[in-house]
């Protein structure tokens, strides 16, 4: 069935500006989209052309008096049905697989050596917790929050001491992220449009949510979920850069935060 609409060489989700894909599993997303908008085309065109027959067929001019029979024939039911089989066969066929795919995936992707990062969104931005060059992030209590997008990092753990806060999302190319969605404060929305991928974020829990990127690209990543006056600004910058310049910034960062926590240890 794929492959009938594969051969549909015209995208409506990108007629209507979905943006470019640059994610592994992306593509897959987008020909859900489109098999969707299709079936919508179908159903738009479809219902209008019975409602525009009704009019016809049933004015009042040709239909003085009110039938108390009304309408005996059962086309109307059997376009239902129709309309069920097909949404069911997208939901249980599509969708379901779908999702079932992306979930499973999950354990060959911590096999993968990913790269972990914790997004933290809160009134109205989003911060970076990355685990440093250990690849191990300090313990996290949530009740130490002191200021928005706090990280919540124990301060003796020295797990911690070279994790690093970053106010740009910063990953490699090729490579499985792991990105960890919470928020300190209300429910948002971490959406990368792009990669095709998007999870709420939810005060009190770290949601997992994996993608890897095909290709380099900078792009702006937004909050998916009205959150308050300022949901509209909250908007942050996403780069993905080659392996070395992102080993650069991760070591250089983590470097200096593991420098500053032995300082503050010390005092
Ligand atoms: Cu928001």
């Amino acid at each position: 069935m794929q492959n009938i609409f594969n051969t549909l060489a015209f995208s409506p989700a990108e007629w209507m500006g979905l943006p470019k894909n640059y994610s592994v599993h992306g593509d897959a997303v987008g020909h859900m989209i489109d098999v969707v908008t299709w079936f919508m085309i179908v159903l738009f065109i479809g219902w209008t052309l019975f409602f525009l027959y009704t009019l016809v067929r049933f004015r009042a001019k040709k239909n003085p008096k009110a039938s108390y029979y009304g309408v005996q024939s059962h086309l109307s039911t059997h376009l239902e049905v129709g309309v069920v089989i097909v949404e069911a066969v997208l939901l249980l066929g599509f969708a379901i697989p779908l999702w079932s795919e992306r979930t499973d995936d999950f354990d060959r992707v911590l096999n993968e050596d990913p790269v972990r990062v914790r997004a933290i969104g809160f009134q109205f931005n989003w911060k970076f917790h990355y685990a440093g060059t250990d690849e191990k992030f300090g313990y996290i209590d949530r009740t130490l929050v002191s200021s928005k997008g706090d990280a919540c990092i124990v301060p003796d753990d020295k797990n911690g001491f070279d994790d690093f806060v970053s106010d740009k999302l910063r990953i490699p190319v090729d490579r499985p992220v792991i990105l960890q969605v919470t928020s300190t404060d209300v429910i948002h929305n971490f959406s990368i449009i792009p990669m095709r991928i998007q999870s709420d974020a939810f005060p009190g829990k770290d949601i997992p949510m994996w993608f890897t990127p095909k290709e380099e690209m900078e792009t702006s990543v937004v909050c998916g979920q009205l959150c308050g006056a300022g949901h509209a600004n909250m908007v942050t910058i996403m780069t993905v850069e080659s392996q070395e310049s992102f080993d650069a910034f991760h070591s250089q960062r983590s470097k200096e935060s593991k420098a500053e926590s032995v300082k503050t240890a010390a005092k």
